[in-house]
């Protein structure tokens, strides 16, 4: 475990003198821009019906069109129906799924607002991002409004990939744009190792690892909340400790303070 944890750091500071490369996409036609069918597969399973066709919407996040799943009749298989493209990365490692999403039923989930539902009944859709070894990542989403990013950094060690979307809550229209693979060979907008480590540490160190105002919350529900040196006044003020090191470095400096429990000045 500490091998892993200096690794990911170590992988973390190596990485910054490549931050500003461009980010590679794997997936074709994830806007569905060039047609229905280029680079997707669209199935049913016996005793399910669903169609598949493109939309012109208002909310389209990447060009003009975007994917639209009718759901009938799920059937009995969670697996119903599903649209599947296939990406062949480049090598073996981290990479982050983005996508847009909806549904066609909006709930509204603020208590304060008075349109509050109580127990609303919310779309589910599965993803599933499935490797030629057999390997595996499946996450289930509920949609609560409008269109929404979703994202799914994952470990593969697979170089064949089919990504699916399994829409499962019967009677509703599902809306899908702007579907990415992205690697880490990133620009600095969207870091693919920082969120691998932040998605896959904070459950089992119970430790929240915050920069901006609008993760103060996050800090106060927190067991033990860190903010990195570069972090918001408020963030900081809310933490319960506040690393030397910003971005990455502040996060190694918390790893293995915290989670090591090793000294500080510890070279990795
Ligand atoms: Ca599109």
């Amino acid at each position: 475990m500490k091998k892993l944890l200096l690794l990911i750091c170590g992988s973390l500071l190596s990485m910054a003198p490549f931050i500003d490369a461009a980010a590679q996409n794997y997936v074709i036609n994830g806007g569905f821009e060039f047609g229905l069918e280029a680079n997707w597969t669209h199935a049913k399973l016996p005793g399910t019906a669903a169609t598949f066709t493109l939309n012109a919407p208002s909310q389209a996040k990447e060009g003009n069109v975007e994917l639209m799943i009718d759901l009938d009749n799920g059937g009995s298989s969670k697996y119903g129906v599903r649209s599947t493209t296939t990406a062949l990365v480049a090598s073996d490692s981290i990479y982050l799924l983005r996508f847009w999403a909806r549904e066609s039923k909006t709930f509204v989930y603020d208590d304060k607002d008075p349109n509050y539902v109580a127990n609303p009944d919310f779309a589910e859709m599965i993803v599933t991002i499935e490797g030629e070894s057999g390997n595996k990542h499946e996450v289930s989403y509920r949609f609560r409004q409008g269109m929404t990013l979703f994202h799914l950094p994952f470990k593969t060690f697979d170089k064949n990939l089919a990504i699916s979307f399994y829409p499962q809550t019967n009677g509703r229209t599902y809306y899908i744009d702007g579907v990415e693979l992205i690697d880490q060979s990133n620009d600095r907008n969207i870091d693919v190792w920082y969120t691998y480590v932040w998605n896959n540490m904070q459950s089992s160190t119970d430790i929240a690892w915050v920069a901006g105002d609008n993760d103060v919350s996050m800090l106060e529900h927190a067991g033990f909340g860190v903010a990195v040196a570069n972090a918001s006044a408020k963030a900081k003020a809310a933490a319960d400790f506040v690393t030397a090191g910003e971005r990455g470095a502040g996060v190694c400096e918390a790893v293995r303070r915290f989670v090591l429990d090793v000294s500080a000045d510890l070279e990795v």
